[in-house]
């Protein structure tokens, strides 16, 4: 019986070359010949500590070569890996951990003391550190640990990571992800956007979310690829690093960005083959700049947690700006009403998706996974969109209450739940608005309890320990009521209709 793990897929297509470069960074090179040996011994150390197939590893460190090992090294002792956003507060971890049940958790060394004090709340064996060095009691752990040298046996359905996505009732969910999940969405990835010898992945988004780990990992991992490592998006370093590269993959702040750098030329992306965009909608404005100064089409693609990606722009045919393509091969998308009956080609419904990309439900929520999936099995995404006739389809917003942030989700939900627990605060809602570089700019609209004198500062203290950085309001307004309609529910088209301009 063969083996699913995917390990073993990427294994079988690491170049024979000994000293080909797996990845480039900050503190030298990792080879691919490197990289049995190395996830051997995090595997052997893994097993040391009684990590066996299924158990949960929660990893919230900086971007390290030495991260993407631990990863691998969970894969194949087929571990349940579950990366986790550096932004997350203290009390956002506590409730993975909870929810998780991890039997390790491997945080930076910073946080050790905290995350140690929560780990004895919920009983959770082993806490271990790691830098963005790749330094830290990971390391010293893994130097006294014998290797193990085999790569534990999988079925397909078996669980690789999960990964958690808020939700609009505010409670995260754990998209669980199976091996095959991930590996039917990396060998697509691979054919469909021409991967090609020779070509050098430039990597700058992080490693704790579909994009940066799944979709730009595996594709470089499955073509033996050279990934100039850099630890966050900095436009010196993307600027020196364009012409060695071939393939970069970003958020549309990433093309924003560049957009504005006067020394960004034709000259710097001769090497390139291929721009590719997703997470959040690339405007047309941008897609038409970039083009006009580099002389790529950035090829749009729309995925989600759940399903790795679902649709792409063609690698060859037309790529069109604010669509994202075609359904991926071995994905069956359609646009249906809100019972799952499909609607006619080029009106708006809700895209629902089937394929071997799709998840295996959330982790301890089969209630709420069984929500989101039709009878037939078509899973509901909650975007709204268009399909033309040739099968083209455009994301034209959400039927889900979501704010985009330079590519990072914030359900106001959650923010909103945290806003309404301070006192002297009466209600809250959450909007996102157009804001020129993160996308959509969160901003909260707050009704005071009568008397209550708090402010703008107080209601931002109040938030730094409760929620991600990037989940917090960038502005604040307050206002005596809330606009509802006649069911009494908030109106957030009408607030986002009258501070639409506030970050232009
Ligand atoms: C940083 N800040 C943010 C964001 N990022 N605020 C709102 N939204 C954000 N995304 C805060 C910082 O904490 C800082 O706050 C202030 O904004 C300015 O930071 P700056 O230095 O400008 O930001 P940065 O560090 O350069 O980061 C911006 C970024 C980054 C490069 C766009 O957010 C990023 O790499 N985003 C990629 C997200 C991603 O990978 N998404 C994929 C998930 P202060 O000044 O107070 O310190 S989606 C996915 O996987 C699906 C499946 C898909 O389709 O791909
Ligand atoms: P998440 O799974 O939490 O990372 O976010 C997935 C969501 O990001 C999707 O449901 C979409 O709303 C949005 N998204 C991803 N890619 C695109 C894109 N190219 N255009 C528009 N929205 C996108």
């Amino acid at each position: 019986m063969s083996n699913s793990n995917i390990y073993e897929l990427f294994h079988s297509k690491f170049p024979s070359d000994p000293e080909a470069v797996f990845l480039e960074h900050e503190q030298g090179n990792l080879l691919y010949s490197q990289i049995e040996t190395e996830t051997g011994k995090l595997a052997g150390l893994l097993k040391q500590l009684g990590v066996k197939k299924g158990d949960r590893v929660i990893v919230q460190v900086e971007k390290s070569a030495e991260a993407v090992l631990l990863y691998l090294a969970c894969l194949r002792v087929a571990a349940i890996f579950i990366p986790l956003n550096t932004a997350y507060t203290a009390e956002e971890v506590k409730y993975f951990m909870d929810d998780a049940k991890p039997h390790l958790i491997v945080c930076r060394p910073q946080d050790h003391d905290t995350i140690m004090a929560s780990a004895k709340e919920f009983n959770v064996p082993h806490v271990l550190t790691l830098d963005e060095t790749g330094k830290g009691s990971l390391a010293e752990a893994k130097g006294g640990a014998s290797i193990a040298a085999d790569t534990e046996h999988c079925e397909s359905d078996d669980i690789a990571c999960i990964l958690y996505t808020s939700g609009t009732t505010g409670r995260p969910k754990g998209a669980m992800l199976s091996h095959d999940n991930l590996s039917s969405n990396a060998n697509v990835l691979h054919s469909y956007w021409h991967w090609e010898d020779g070509d050098v992945l430039l990597h700058a988004l992080p490693i704790f979310h579909v994009h940066g780990l799944f979709v730009a990992l595996h594709c470089a991992l499955l073509n033996g690829s050279k990934v100039i490592f850099l630890s966050k998006f900095s436009l010196p370093a993307i600027k020196e690093n364009l012409p060695r590269s071939t393939v970069m993959m970003g958020v549309p702040t990433f093309y924003v960005r560049l957009l504005e750098d006067p020394e960004f030329t034709t000259d710097m992306c001769k090497n390139m083959r291929l721009f590719i965009a997703g997470s959040a909608p690339l405007l047309s404005e941008t897609f038409k700049e970039f083009e006009n100064i580099s002389g790529h089409k950035i090829l749009e693609r729309y995925g989600m947690t759940e399903a790795g990606m679902i649709t792409s722009n063609p690698y060859d045919g037309d790529r069109v700006p604010s669509t994202v393509g075609y359904p991926l091969p071995g994905v069956t998308g359609r646009i249906a009403d809100d019972k799952g009956n499909e609607i006619e080609r080029g009106e708006v419904g809700i895209l629902e998706i089937k394929g071997p990309n799709v998840f295996q439900g959330y982790w301890c929520m089969p209630e709420k996974t069984a929500e989101e999936f039709r009878d037939d099995g078509f899973f509901i995404t909650g975007d709204m969109a268009t399909m033309d006739d040739d099968g083209r389809i455009s994301i034209v917003g959400r039927a889900k209450d979501l704010v985009i942030s330079g590519g990072y989700n914030v359900y106001p939900k959650e923010v909103e739940n945290a806003i309404d627990e301070m006192e002297g605060v009466k209600e809250s809602a959450v909007i996102g608005v157009p804001h020129p570089d993160f996308g959509e700019g969160v901003t909260a609209i707050i009704i005071k309890e009568n008397h209550s004198n708090i402010t703008e500062e107080d209601i931002m203290t109040f938030l730094k320990e409760k929620v991600a950085r990037f989940k917090q309001p960038n502005k604040i307004f307050f206002l005596d009521e809330l606009p509802r309609n006649t069911m009494g529910k908030v109106q957030k088209k009408a607030l986002r209709d009258t501070y639409q301009s506030i970050y232009q």
